[in-house]
């Protein structure tokens, strides 16, 4: 898989604790709610967008808050309640792919490179279902790499969606300014801003060597990132439960030679990224699609886990001779299940070879 053919969603909740507050008392609609800590000492969490006009945001002291925005309605916040909320969100995630990092509370990745349906169309189906299901509005970015796609989820909050594509770069990111690069903080920003850096295009203007002088060892990361190269993988929490790929054909195929032939190309695809996630398979799964919108799947075992693609084909093979082609196939699909970590299976031969030496 090409790095750059990778589809990877951001989905970022809109003014979180606020926007809960909101639905769960309709007064609070339209008007500026301010979530923090009530003591004088107490610091913004975050507001509502009707807030942010009046210039507060999270981690602002509450009476600044107060003195810029004194008829907004200050609420200290009912953790338990945003941490109900952030479970139903991500468990709806969840129901469309196991492929997901969860990175604060309100806040995930999702690969999706591997689905059926498009980015575009997964990212809008998320938007609708969070907001049927919660309430809540989310920002959806949507891009080839995690910085891209973070960067296009706060493209245009609130309830955004956007795009960034391959051929988008470098232009887009050329104009904006350097604290939008994730990574940067503060004093880098005030460092580089004293020697004329203000955008990423003046950035763009230093070489390798120069930027991990001015930034230390995040200068590398910084120079990829701002060429819009970012190859960090999804870190997921949660077991994978199986890998597969499927395809509509844009023409319906008849021609048996020709289905175990692509089926052989998914498998190989599939196996890849089975060892691509170090993980290793023990069962075959086929999906057949007929042109009269019919499905049959079948799958078989092996006795022992593996990521040896020949096994799988053995398999695989058999499965198809043992299908009966009664139609046209428009959607062919293969899946390995029965997944485990590779480390697991070391551990459960090193197991063994400890029973024997015992002997
Ligand atoms: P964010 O996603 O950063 O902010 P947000 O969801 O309130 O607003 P938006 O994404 O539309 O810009 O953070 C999620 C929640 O985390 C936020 O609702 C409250 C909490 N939080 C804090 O408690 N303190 C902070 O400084 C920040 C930034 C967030
Ligand atoms: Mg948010």
């Amino acid at each position: 898989m090409n790095i750059l053919n990778r589809k990877i969603i951001h989905v970022d909740v809109d003014a979180f604790y606020a926007s809960v507050e909101q639905i769960d008392n309709p007064k609070l609609k339209g008007k500026p709610v301010i979530v923090g800590g009530i003591s004088s000492r107490g610091v913004v969490s975050t507001c509502s967008y009707e807030a942010r006009k009046y210039g507060v945001h999270s981690a602002m002291p509450i009476f600044q808050a107060k003195k810029l925005c004194p008829e907004g309605i200050y609420i200290s916040g009912r953790h338990d309640r945003y941490d109900e909320m952030s479970k139903k969100i991500f468990a709806l995630l969840h129901e469309i792919t196991d492929d997901i990092e969860i990175v604060s509370i309100d806040e995930a990745y999702l690969d999706v490179t591997y689905l059926y349906h498009t980015a575009e169309y997964i990212g809008k189906y998320i938007k609708n279902k969070i907001k049927k299901e919660t309430g809540l509005t989310v920002s959806v970015g949507i891009s080839y790499n995690k910085f891209l796609a973070k960067l296009a989820s706060e493209w245009d909050k609130p309830d955004g969606f956007f795009v960034i594509k391959k051929e988008d770069i470098p232009e887009i990111l050329k104009p904006l300014p350097i604290i939008k690069i994730h990574g940067i903080g503060k004093k880098t920003v005030e460092k580089l801003n004293k020697i004329g850096i203000y955008s990423i295009e003046d950035l763009l203007l230093y070489d390798l060597d120069t930027m991990v002088n001015l930034m230390g060892t995040m200068g590398e990361e910084i120079y990829e990132r701002i060429r819009g190269v970012d190859n960090r993988e999804i870190k997921t929490h949660s077991e994978r439960k199986s890998i597969g790929t499927e395809m509509t054909f844009t023409e319906d195929i008849d021609d048996f030679e020709e289905i175990i032939k692509r089926a052989e190309i998914y498998l190989h695809e599939v196996v890849e990224l089975l060892i691509k996630k170090k993980m290793l398979a023990k069962t075959v799964m086929i999906k057949i699609k007929f042109d009269d919108f019919t499905q049959v799947s079948r799958s078989k075992s092996l006795e022992v886990y593996t990521d040896d693609e020949k096994y799988f084909g053995l398999l695989l093979n058999d499965l198809l001779h043992h299908m009966v082609l009664k139609s046209k196939v428009r959607l062919l699909g293969v899946t390995l299940s029965g997944l485990i970590n590779n480390h697991e299976k070391q551990l459960m031969l090193f197991d063994l070879i400890g029973e024997d030496n015992g002997k």
